[in-house]
């Protein structure tokens, strides 16, 4: 890992990759939640290690595309940004529309705004197939909150991600606290449900890795391991 740049439209990327490198997997990640709770500094703090108190919203919809190299397998997280359209509650379904990953964001210092993800998450379940998409529930702003008020905010919001059948976590885009391991388990989650739909469409439980070795995935264990992932839990707790 890692490098990550702002493309201006999806259209301009996926052409031209160098000859013989193999087809890049790429994993689309919606983010979403109220205006200001931080979305787009959390991808900046993942991005471009860069937190910027005045970050003026983008015009139109962006997304970012951060790329890994897993097991020898080039894989890319495309990320996508609003543009502040959430202000009016009017997301085109574009924007949501095969996302392997919804991530629905918080402040963690603005309660009113935990209630609302479950709003965000209904929406953009509505354009994808039921299940198939990760979903995490993120609290922003942690560098705000400590001691008490912190915990009583952490237990609403992992009860909330208990019923979303979400994973949460809480991170400060500020301070950097959790970001990088939060994107790392997002990238993981991702990556293998791609591989294992790759190794269902071959119809093998062996795949090619890059241009090395051979290996093979037991199906039972794989599936175990993706569910316990799926399942809710307070990695990020204070
Ligand atoms: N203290 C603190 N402020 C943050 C953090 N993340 C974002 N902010 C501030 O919250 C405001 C809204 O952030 P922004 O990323 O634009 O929110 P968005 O509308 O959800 O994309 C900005 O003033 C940010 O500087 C954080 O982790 N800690
Ligand atoms: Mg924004």
């Amino acid at each position: 890992m890692s490098w990550c740049w702002r493309l201006p439209a999806p259209w301009l990327w996926g052409s031209g990759l160098p000859a013989g490198l193999p087809r890049l997997k790429v994993s689309k990640v919606v983010v979403l939640g109220d205006l200001y709770v931080g979305k787009t500094s959390l991808i900046n703090r993942f991005c471009k290690d860069a937190f910027d108190r005045d970050y003026k919203a983008t015009i139109g919809v962006d997304f970012e595309i951060e790329r890994f190299q897993i097991a020898g397998i080039p894989y890319s997280l495309q990320i996508w940004d609003t543009a502040g359209q959430e202000k009016f509650k009017c997301i085109a379904s574009a924007y949501y529309r095969g996302a392997q990953v919804i991530i629905t964001a918080f402040d963690l210092a603005d309660i009113q705004t935990l209630g609302h993800t479950r709003q965000w998450l209904a929406e953009a379940q509505r354009e994808n197939e039921p299940g198939s998409s990760f979903v995490f529930l993120v609290g922003t702003k942690k560098d705000l909150l400590s001691g008490p008020a912190c915990e009583q905010t952490e237990m609403d919001a992992v009860h909330l991600a208990n019923e979303m059948q979400a994973e949460y976590w809480s991170v400060s885009a500020k301070t950097g606290e959790n970001v990088k391991a939060f994107f790392t388990r997002v990238a993981a989650l991702a990556f293998e449900q791609s591989m294992l739909q790759e190794l269902e469409k071959k119809g093998s439980w062996h795949a090619q890795i890059g241009t090395g070795a051979s290996i093979s995935i037991r199906r039972e264990e794989s599936s175990a391991a993706s569910q316990e992932g799926a399942s809710a839990s307070s990695p990020g707790c204070c």
